[in-house]
């Protein structure tokens, strides 16, 4: 078949950095620190270094949990609001090496996920209640003096987190003085990112306000339905300018189909209620069930899944913990074992000359370079499938391209029953990934109409699922 141009790409676009962060899909978080000796979610910062004393210490077991899992990427509170430093950092005498441990926790878990072939983030919390020079311009230099170390000592770093929290109530390295700042305007957030971008060319910038991944707004690990890759941050006041801790947070989960920046939602929650490892959290750990329905819930509407997983005072990830991420890595593996799709005669009602899925060769491209594309002026074309014997699904898959974009405003599926076409889907928002699930249906011919208001659309993967844990 000819090969003519591509579309032109529409509105904001992904870059390299979110395009690569948006196909992890499932990575976690490790929070860790002093807390998890102290039994607390916000430490003080008077916490003395010698309470940080894991007994069995195991970077390895931690990342290996992880891999398991399915996690593509591991970030860790390298420092949390406390103020304590997991590393031997210049810049502060409350860190790792005036504990009883002394080892540096960001070498051995970023070394250790540099051996299993998964990506480092570092979480470096702007609260930091320890310090004394915080809320004066001096603690601006400390902080990225410690992103700094972060950023040059372990390797490449695929995320930069920063938390929007910065407290208020006077709990300050036990000083109990109250230090108010202006968050708005304090961290002069511009020039600390424009440090990331040099030292972390690879790195995504997450915070309430990007500038590359948004915060979704809740930390119940879901995104709203719809769910755009575009957005416009919006400040807490009208006319207020947005700043991490300082945005309308609920406008997150849904983003914006005319969003001014392309700014993918990463969906944040813990496997137990706290943050930080907690003898009596123990029973409270997450089923396989609960998180597959928080996976179909964020990634299956576009967005990351970060999922927190805490080493208790082992320094291992807790046996509950584990049981249940390789039940939930069972249930997902189970769920897309085998997509019904490509035994599939295709059809469509219009194709621009590029498309080798329309020949059925190819209906699946998880990398997104191969897809199906119609010509400029079509903006409800549509898809067919047909099998020669009839095959029973109840979960659907589809992505667009979003290199050239988010084209897609909705998309109308029809399975023929009885030799009629019945509506048995609908979704808005496609982006990287959306997973739809609907009543086992038992059809030889699947419809699928597409909806592109703003442009022509594309579409990379159009898969079907028998998932086995669904079906009644
Ligand atoms: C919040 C923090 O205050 C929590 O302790 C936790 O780190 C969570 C991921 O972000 O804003």
């Amino acid at each position: 078949m000819a090969q003519i141009d591509p579309p032109k790409p529409y509105g904001p676009t992904p870059t390299k950095a979110q395009l690569a962060w948006q196909r992890m899909e499932f990575i976690g978080f490790l929070h860790f620190t002093t807390n998890t000796f102290t039994d607390r979610e916000w430490g003080h910062g008077d916490e003395p270094a010698s309470v940080f004393n894991p007994t069995a210490f195991d970077a390895d077991q931690i990342v290996t949990v992880a891999r398991k899992a399915g996690m593509k990427e591991l970030i860790l509170t390298c420092k949390h609001h406390d103020g304590f430093c997991l590393w031997p950092t210049k810049t502060t005498e409350h860190n790792v090496t005036k504990s009883p441990f002394k080892k540096d926790v960001v070498k051995l878990i970023s070394d250790a996920c540099h051996k299993q072939g998964i990506k480092f983030g570092v979480y470096l919390s702007p609260w930091d209640r320890n310090n004394a020079h915080y809320g004066r311009p001096e603690y601006l230099n400390i902080y990225r003096e410690q992103l700094r170390e972060l950023l040059t000592n372990y390797g490449q770093i695929h995320e930069v987190w920063h938390d929007g929290a910065n407290g208020g109530d006077g709990y300050y390295g036990g000083a109990k003085e109250t230090r108010k700042i202006d968050a708005s305007t304090y961290y002069d957030w511009p020039n600390t990112w424009k440090m990331v971008r040099e030292l972390a060319p690879n790195a995504v910038i997450f915070s309430d306000v990007g500038p590359d991944v948004r915060w979704v707004g809740n930390e119940g690990g879901y995104a709203g339905d719809p769910c755009w890759a575009t957005y416009t941050p919006h400040g807490p006041t009208a006319g207020g300018d947005p700043a991490p801790g300082l945005v309308q947070s609920h406008e997150g989960e849904n983003g914006h189909r005319d969003g001014k920046f392309w700014m993918p939602a990463e969906c944040d929650v813990s496997i137990r209620p706290g943050w930080f490892w907690h003898e009596d959290q123990n029973d409270e750990v997450k089923t396989p069930k609960q998180l597959k329905e928080l996976y179909f819930r964020s990634v299956g509407l576009g967005a990351v899944f970060l999922l927190n997983v805490p080493p208790d005072r082992r320094g291992r990830i807790h046996e509950n913990d584990t049981k249940s991420l390789l039940g939930f890595r069972k249930l997902i593996d189970e769920a897309f074992a085998v997509d019904l799709a490509r035994k599939a005669r295709v059809t469509v009602s219009d194709v621009r000359g590029n498309s080798e899925m329309y020949s059925g060769k190819k209906l699946v491209d998880s990398d997104q370079n191969t897809f199906w594309a119609t010509n400029d002026s079509v903006r409800t074309p549509s898809i067919t499938l047909e099998f020669s014997k009839p095959v029973e699904f109840n979960t659907i898959r589809l992505r667009e391209p979003i290199v050239l974009g988010q084209r897609i405003d909705s998309v109308e599926i029809d399975a023929e029953i009885d030799n009629r076409y019945v509506q048995i889907a609908t979704a808005t928002s496609i982006g990287q990934c959306r997973l739809i699930q609907v009543e086992p249906v038992k059809t030889s011919r699947v419809r699928l109409r597409v909806k592109s208001l703003v442009t022509n659309p594309c579409l990379s993967e159009v898969s079907l699922f028998l998932d086995p844990n669904e079906a009644p």
